[in-house]
């Protein structure tokens, strides 16, 4: 098998206190759930980590009271790509992951970079106040991939949601590497006239897109 070398990608975990934010980095990580982590301090991990034949240098920045600090927007602007978490049992967690999806899309920086959301602990499904279909309508809004995951019961569902997001992130890292394809021929008279006019909005430059 070939292992292509790869990318590096900085991803950043985003989410209300007590959500899983860090529960769901170490389970990525380690493969392992530990219960109690430090809530207050913040985490960048750097690691290598192989799919698809790839290898990619991942660091992943965990954050902690990140809707109230100063640095949001120095985060959102160092990332690649976003993990917005929320507990499906805490409805008051997932208005906080739409607030900061919101930040997310409204960033210039980021608005070529995916994210995804993600809903944890649905292992407590008798406590559970956010319906799959709200995190769905959500993800439907901002564009992004959704995911239902329980750190504490399982590797393979937080496993697939960031390998997702990277696989996403890897792509827009190239798409951004190609050369903008621009028409050779002279311009419509119509084109022309707007421009003259100062109605040029038709003739800017189309943005690449992505579906995956
Ligand atoms: N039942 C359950 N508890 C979880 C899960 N993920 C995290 N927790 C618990 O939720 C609490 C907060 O987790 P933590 O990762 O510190 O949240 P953070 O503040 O967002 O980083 C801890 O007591 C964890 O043990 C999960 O998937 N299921
Ligand atoms: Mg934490």
């Amino acid at each position: 098998m070939t292992n292509l070398s790869g990318s590096r990608l900085k991803v950043l975990v985003l989410g209300a206190r007590g959500v899983g934010k860090s529960a769901v980095t170490v389970r990525y990580l380690t493969r392992r759930y530990i219960g109690e982590y430090n809530s207050s301090s913040e985490f960048l991990y750097k690691q290598t980590v192989n799919f698809d034949n790839l290898t990619t240098q991942v660091e992943i920045l965990d954050t902690s009271r990140c809707e109230e600090h100063c640095c949001l927007q120095e985060h959102i602007e160092w990332a690649d790509a976003y993990v917005v978490v929320y507990s499906v049992c805490d409805r008051t967690t997932f208005e906080a992951a739409r607030r900061l999806l919101e930040t997310v899309s409204l960033s210039k920086e980021a608005r070529r970079s995916p994210a995804i959301l993600l809903g944890n602990k649905r292992d407590l499904e008798r406590g559970r106040q956010v319906a799959v279909d709200d995190g769905h309508e959500t993800s439907l809004r901002f564009r992004c991939q959704f995911y239902e995951v329980s750190a504490a019961e399982n590797y393979v569902g937080v496993s697939l949601a960031f390998q997702s997001l990277m696989r996403e992130a890897r792509a827009a890292q190239q798409l951004r590497t190609l050369p903008v394809r621009r028409k050779t021929g002279p311009p419509a008279l119509s084109k022309m006239i707007g421009m003259v006019f100062g109605r040029s909005s038709s003739y800017r430059k189309k943005r690449p897109s992505l579906s995956i």
